[in-house]
């Protein structure tokens, strides 16, 4: 790639004095509008990142800074040491909005899942009736909760959780899509267990979407052995998938939702995890929680995001574009593409290396041609643009994908 010396300086200063723990695309980014991101030099892409699904509703969206800057010249912090006036409200909105009792709010996806974890183990001993520190949490191989280091403790990728044990005990990892392996062992350990943690399309996995059915048989199992279900819906959650949470898809509703991400339109980093007053009050004042988490100011950009989400029908046209895309994909001929899957507009092309060029050439090329994207795993590109992109933006970006791939055989 041609990277102009302008692009190059930044770059450079990330080198010299960021820690080196990611390895980004050679594009420098300096604005973004709807489904549009520009660089430094000017040049205009599509994002099909949509930083990993957190700017759903769409970068600088005019209303959701309009919130964040009102909010700003009021109030931006005051810590739960004290009540506000937003607090109350965004929690009020949030059990409407999803249907749950109660609200907890944290920043990060990472501070949610924790939040979670902690919830399901409270619930196992003051509910269920778990012998203190004994209570175990069922997770699934290839899972991407984030990366603190009990996370990572249930993590399957040698990248995320490698030299950075001792981890956390009380995790038990079994196959993902694979709901008998979850019954056998709460046929064994149902007793002791708390929580089921699953991802409804696991992400980092690579867009792996599970048989239809799945999560639905998870449920059941969960229901009948008196264990939580615990969805992590940080990234397939808001309108991602075509429904408002992937779960949705399945009628199901999981005892415990984490959301992070695009609750805040990729504004702010604001998360939270919803549950009804059976789990969530079994913590008592003083026993969790996070400077920042649930501020003023998140509280109304958060207000401001998901509104917008109701008011662009997002959910609609995730579902609406998601089938356009995925059509459109499958049916060009290339030697790159091995497999199109996906739901809603969270979807990923397998790529099948071909001339000595991988994923990663496939990117560069879209980026030259004015799309990027990122590969994970080396093989797989997501495709996750932002879902106020228009019918005609897509099929323009649907096009210099054709175009990029054209050009690699
Ligand atoms: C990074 C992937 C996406 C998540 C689910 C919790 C979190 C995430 C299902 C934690 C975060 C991220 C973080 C980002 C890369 C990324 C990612 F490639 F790893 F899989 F989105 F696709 N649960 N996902 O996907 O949320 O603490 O980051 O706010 O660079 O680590 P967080």
């Amino acid at each position: 790639m041609i990277i102009s010396e302008k692009a190059a300086h930044y770059i450079e200063l990330e080198e010299r004095y960021g820690a080196h723990n990611y390895h980004p695309l050679p594009v420098v980014l300096s604005k973004g509008r709807g489904a549009f991101v520009w660089d430094v030099d000017g040049k205009r892409y599509f994002d099909f990142l949509s930083a990993y699904s957190a700017v759903n509703q769409g970068h600088c969206h005019p209303e959701i800074i309009k919130a964040l800057c009102e909010q700003a010249s009021s109030i931006c912090l005051t810590s739960r040491a004290f009540y506000n006036d937003c607090l109350g409200p965004y929690e009020k909105y949030m059990s409407e909005y999803f249907g749950y009792d109660k609200m907890l709010p944290m920043n990060s996806g990472a501070e949610a899942v924790e939040t979670a974890l902690k919830l399901a183990r409270r619930w196992g001993y003051k509910v269920k009736g778990i012998p203190e520190n004994e209570a175990l949490i069922i997770c699934c191989e290839g899972n991407f909760h984030g990366r603190t280091i009990s996370i990572v403790s249930l993590s399957t990728d040698p990248e995320s959780f490698g030299q950075y044990g001792p981890f956390t005990p009380g995790f038990i990892k079994i196959p993902y899509n694979d709901p008998e392996s979850l019954e056998r062992v709460l046929e064994e350990k149902g007793s002791k267990v708390a929580g089921f943690i699953v991802e409804p399309i696991q992400g980092e996995a690579g867009v792996f979407v599970p048989d239809e059915g799945y999560l639905k048989k998870c449920h059941e199992s969960c229901r009948r052995h008196n264990v939580l279900f615990i969805a992590d819906e940080v990234q397939t959650g808001i309108a991602r998938t075509g429904k408002m949470l992937c779960c949705d898809h399945e009628g199901i509703r999981p005892d415990i939702v984490i959301l992070g991400k695009a609750i805040s339109g990729g504004v702010l980093p604001v998360s939270a995890v919803l549950a009804d007053d059976g789990i969530m009050l079994t913590i008592k004042p003083g026993e969790h929680g996070s400077t920042f988490g649930g501020f003023p100011l998140a509280a109304k950009v958060a207000m401001a995001a998901l509104d917008v989400v109701k008011k662009e029908k997002l959910v609609e046209k995730a579902e609406y574009l998601g089938n356009i895309f995925r059509k459109e994909i499958s049916s060009i001929e290339s030697p790159f593409i091995r497999q199109v899957r996906g739901k809603g507009l969270l979807n990923a092309i397998v790529i099948e290396p071909h001339d000595g060029k991988e994923a990663w050439d496939v990117c560069e090329k879209m980026a030259e041609n004015g799309l990027i994207a990122k590969p994970t795993h080396r093989h797989i590109i997501r495709f996750a643009p932002p879902l106020v992109i228009t019918e005609s933006e897509l099929t323009e970006a649907i096009g210099i994908i054709k175009k990029s791939l054209k050009e690699l055989e």
